[in-house]
Parts: structure tokens; sequence; C-alpha cells
């Protein structure tokens, strides 16, 4: 029997993967740009073990069944192609994701996985290389192998198609997110960014305004001009957001609660504070702001939503080796 184990983070994004040109490889519509998150992370172990019939899956503690097992085992199977190694495995899997957070993540899952197989099969693939692999478990895997601000350069094939480090955002950064609804939400992100592509007439002005978008967060990065990363985060972030009320049928992820604390977000920078928001694929806000500012932050916000739990997180790594 041989085993190895991994950690990964998840990561959010600034400028959003939000569309597949070939759902079947996960090759994007555009490229993104995220910040990997030290708060929220996965841990798992593989354990290759010839005497097992097929694979097993345990999630949290929970033996999973058939379907999700299936899913593990379907990525699995891509190194499995590459490597010759055919061996059965059991794997087992640990969210370190407050469950207050809502932020359970496919990100930090694929990333972890991937990088525990890759060093139990012998692959060994240097980190890029292993992007490209994550990256068939769920797109916005791809960035987790990495630390700090991650471009995900969607290329023009599976081989292309990987993560990079722009800069470890080793500078004042965190993220606030305050969390809004915790619940399972009805239209996964998966079918959410198909049925955009299909029917929402802003969809092409998305695409095409992303790619100027992360021109200029790049810039921003580089340059660390923390207003215009915020600035273009939260433009981005909107924009992104706007593509579905253009789907038929129209949908959003925003409740109630989400537009107050974007207000209160706004709020924050007319006391002074730079802090912008983000939202992914569910109604739960994401605060860009300052390290040195976050506590602060955070207990004005659990102040205007003492309901809402406010968690702070540190910029995170890339993927480790934990044995
Ligand atoms: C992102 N999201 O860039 C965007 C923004 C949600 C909104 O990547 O189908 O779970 O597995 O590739 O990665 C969430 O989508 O979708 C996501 P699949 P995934 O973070």
């Amino acid at each position: 029997m041989k085993s190895a184990k991994a950690k990964a983070h998840t990561n959010i994004a600034l400028i959003k993967y939000w569309g597949k040109k070939d759902p079947k490889l996960f090759l994007p519509m555009n490229s993104s740009l995220s910040l990997t998150l030290d708060a929220f992370y996965t841990e798992t172990e593989v354990i290759l073990d010839g005497n097992l019939e097929m694979d097993q899956f345990i999630l949290n503690d929970e033996i999973q069944g058939e379907a999700e097992t299936t899913k593990i085992s379907n990525f699995l199977n891509l190194f499995r192609q590459e490597t010759g190694i055919l061996t059965p495995a059991k794997v087992t899997s640990q969210n370190f994701v407050p469950t207050a957070a809502g932020l359970a993540s496919s990100a930090s899952a694929f990333a972890a996985l991937g990088a525990a197989m890759n060093e139990v099969s012998g692959m060994k693939a240097d980190p890029t290389t292993l992007s490209t692999f994550v990256r068939r478990g769920s797109g916005s895997a791809t960035r987790s192998v990495f630390g700090g601000f991650v471009e995900w350069q969607m290329g023009t094939c599976n081989e292309d198609s990987h993560a990079i480090q722009i800069d470890d955002a080793s500078w004042d950064i965190a993220m606030v997110t305050v969390a809004v609804n915790t619940g399972k939400k009805t239209i996964s992100s998966r079918q959410g960014m198909q049925l955009t592509v299909d029917t929402s007439p802003f969809y092409a002005s998305w695409v095409e305004t992303a790619a100027t978008d992360l021109v200029d967060i790049k810039q921003a990065i580089r340059n660390q001009d923390f207003q215009q990363l915020g600035e273009i985060t939260e433009s981005n972030g909107m924009k992104m957001h706007g593509t579905m009320l253009g789907a038929r049928p129209p949908f959003t992820y925003m409740e109630p609660t989400t537009i107050d604390v974007l207000a209160a977000v706004r709020q924050l920078r007319q006391q002074g504070f730079e802090a912008y928001y983000t939202m992914d694929a569910g109604p739960n806000v994401k605060v860009l702001c300052h390290l040195s500012d976050s506590e602060k932050i955070q207990m004005k916000l659990k102040e205007a939503f003492p309901n809402n739990p406010v968690i702070i997180s540190k910029v995170g790594g890339g993927i480790e080796l934990l044995s």
C-alpha cells in the first residue's frame, strides 16, 4: 500500500471564471484571477490499496455513495491514464471550512485530491502541469494549486489551460466573508454558467470586458495599487452577476441581505476604509480589504449584521504535501 496526503486552500476570484467553451475539458471562455485564502482548506489522503475492489471516498468522516464516489473515480482516472497505475484508491477528505461560512469548495477539494494523487501515483507533475489535471475536477480548482494572486490562463487546449502565480500577495491584504445564507443553492455554478452562456445577451460583453479587466488588475497588482485592485474586483464581480439577469429564465444568487451588505461595504468606504466587495455563485459577500483593517471591518459588519457570521481570512499559500 502507498499513501500520500495533501492540503489545498480555497480561492476567491477577483476576475471571475463564468462559462466554458469546452465543458468536457473544462476550458473556460475567459482567463480569471484569484486570491488564495488561508482560512478555508481541504486535507485529503489517498491510499492505493490492491485489496480494494473499487475506489472508496470518505468525506468529513462519512462514507460517500455511488454518485459522489464516481465523480472521484472519474477524476482519478485522468491520473491512471497518464501513469498506467490502476490500483483502487481509498480517498479520505476533510474540509476545514467553518460550516457557517457556506464556502465548502470544489476548488480546495480537487486541488488537494490532485496533489495527493500526483504524489502517490508517482506522476510528480510540476504544479503548473498539475493545475491542468485538477482543472478537470472543477474549473476553480485550477487556481488553488498556487498561493497568493493566481491567474488561470484560459489557453487553447487541455495542455495550456493552466494556472500561474502572479504575486504572493504578501502585502497588507485580507478577505472578510459575510455569510448570508449557507444552505444549498438551487442553481449550481455549473448549471448557472451554462445557462448564461447559452441564453444571456450580455454574455459577449462579459467575455470582452473580462479580458481588459484582467490586464488592468495585473497592472494594479504590479503597482500594489489597492484602490485599483478593489475597484476592478468590484466591477468584475457585479458584471458577472449582471449576465445572469439577462439569462432565460433570469436568475440571481443575490438575496435581500446581500444587497444590504453591499451597501454596508460602500458605507465603510465613506468612513475611509479601503474595502471592496465580490460574490461568487451564491448570496455570501466577500470583502477585499487590508489585513490591518480587517478586525475593525469585521466588528462593524458584525454590528450591522448580528445574525450573520463574519469571518476573516489571510492570504493562503499553494498546495502542500503533508505526508
Ligand atoms: C470563480 N465560480 O471564478 C467563479 C465565480 C463561481 C463564480 O468557479 O463547473 O465550481 O466545476 O468548473 O469551478 C465556481 O464554478 O465550476 C466558480 P465547474 P466551479 O471562482
